[in-house]
Parts: C-alpha cells; structure tokens; sequence
C-alpha cells in the first residue's frame, strides 16, 4: 500500500504530465527528459501519437520506455533541432533555474535542451523552492577526475559524496550537499570551468522557460 503522501506525489506528478501533453508541437521532433514525472508523461503519449514523428531522449530509460510504446527514438546526430523539451527537475527557483540529475541523465538532458526551443519543466510542488541547494547538486565526471573535483566541491563548503552509479556516458557522479546556490548561473559556469567536468546539475544558463506544478490546488502554470 503506497503512503498516503506518495499517492498524492504520484497524482500530481500525473497530472502535470497530462498539462504538457498541450504543449507538444505537431508535426516537431519531441524532446524527451527522465525521471519519474517524465515517465508518467511517456505513458500519455499514445494519446497523441500522430502529434509526434519522433523524439529524441535523453537517457536509455526513457528510450526503452517509449520505443516500448512504439514511438522513434532519433540519435540526436539525426536532427537539426527541436520543438518542445519536457523533463522534471530535482528543484526550480522563480527565475526557472534549475538542479537536475537526481536521476543520473543531467549531461544528455542538458545536450538536448540546448537544442530545443522551449523548455517544459514538469514538476510536483515539493520541487519548487526559493534559493536552490536543498537538493545535492549532482555533477558528472571523468571517472579520473571525481577526487580531485570533490576537493575543489569542498572549498566551496560542500559536503560530497560518489554516487554508487555509472552514467549512461560510462562516467561517474558527484552530489554536493550543503550549499546554499544564490547565484546559479556563475556557479554554472565556475564548475564546468574545473578540468574532468563533464556537467554540473545547474540549468541556469539554459533554465525552463514554462514551468508545469502539480499542487493540490490543480496545476499551475508559470511562464
Ligand atoms: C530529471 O528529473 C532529473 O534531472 C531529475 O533528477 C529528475 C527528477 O524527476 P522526478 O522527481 O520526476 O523523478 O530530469
């Protein structure tokens, strides 16, 4: 029996899968992020299956998830660009900065929402935070580098641990607790300056640009 907090996340993370269907674009090549909110968004596709002549994914879950639904996964060295890029985040602040790669697909993620035109962030309210950081910052690594980025995590005053996980890429992550991120985008752009970063977590640079929250009051859209 599922809590009863984890039906309500669960219901509001349907829901706002649902509200995304109206903003995929018909005919356009469909972005496709990961997560448990993006996974209820796969399984709503079929309903608009003739909206959508591929998608491109961002992590090997999400590809087995919809081919298994029978949609096309293009490699994203077959298209130009794309229309609209739905995925969750692990936090979203007002200026729709986010962390993301809780669930280890932060690098592929960011590849494909740099080439999307609108990015859809789908999340439920415990997701939506004033100053991010709460939430570990996840960064990827060359497996080479991961000691002697989580030293320099360290003098930031973070506390890092290696995750037990291998990425999708064949590299390793580090989750950075303990910092308070009031200026997202030069902490973006400080990390992925640090030799063996693959990618830091923060979408700042390249945030959302409509954001989709389940709340228990419906969703609410911010844009
Ligand atoms: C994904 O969404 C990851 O970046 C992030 O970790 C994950 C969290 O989503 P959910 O809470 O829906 O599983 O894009």
């Amino acid at each position: 029996m599922e809590s009863l907090m984890t039906i309500d996340q669960n219901a509001l993370k349907r829901e706002v899968a649902r509200a995304a269907l109206a903003y995929v674009e018909d005919g356009r090549i469909l972005g496709v992020g990961t997560g448990s909110t993006v996974d209820c968004f796969i399984d709503l596709l079929p309903e608009i299956r003739e909206k959508i002549p591929a998608c491109v994914s961002s992590s090997e879950r999400s590809t087995k998830r919809l081919e298994a639904l029978g949609f096309k996964v293009l490699d994203m060295n077959e298209v130009d660009e794309i229309g609209v890029y739905v995925d969750g985040a692990d936090e979203i602040d007002p200026s729709f900065a986010m962390v993301k790669g809780g669930g280890g697909a932060l690098t592929r993620e960011k590849i494909v929402a740099s080439i999307s035109h609108r990015f859809v962030c789908i999340a439920d309210q415990s997701k939506k935070v004033e100053v991010l950081g709460k939430f570990p910052l996840p960064v990827e690594v060359i497996p080479m580098a991961a000691r002697a980025v989580k030293a320099k995590l360290e003098t930031l005053g973070a506390t890092v641990k290696l995750r037990d996980f291998v990425t999708d890429n064949g590299c390793s992550i580090l989750d950075a607790s303990g910092l308070s991120i009031k200026d997202a985008r030069a902490l973006e752009d400080e990390i992925n300056a640090w030799p063996g970063v693959v990618t830091v977590g923060l979408f700042a640079n390249r945030g959302a640009d409509v954001l989709l929250l389940g709340t228990a009051e419906g969703v609410k859209t911010f844009e």
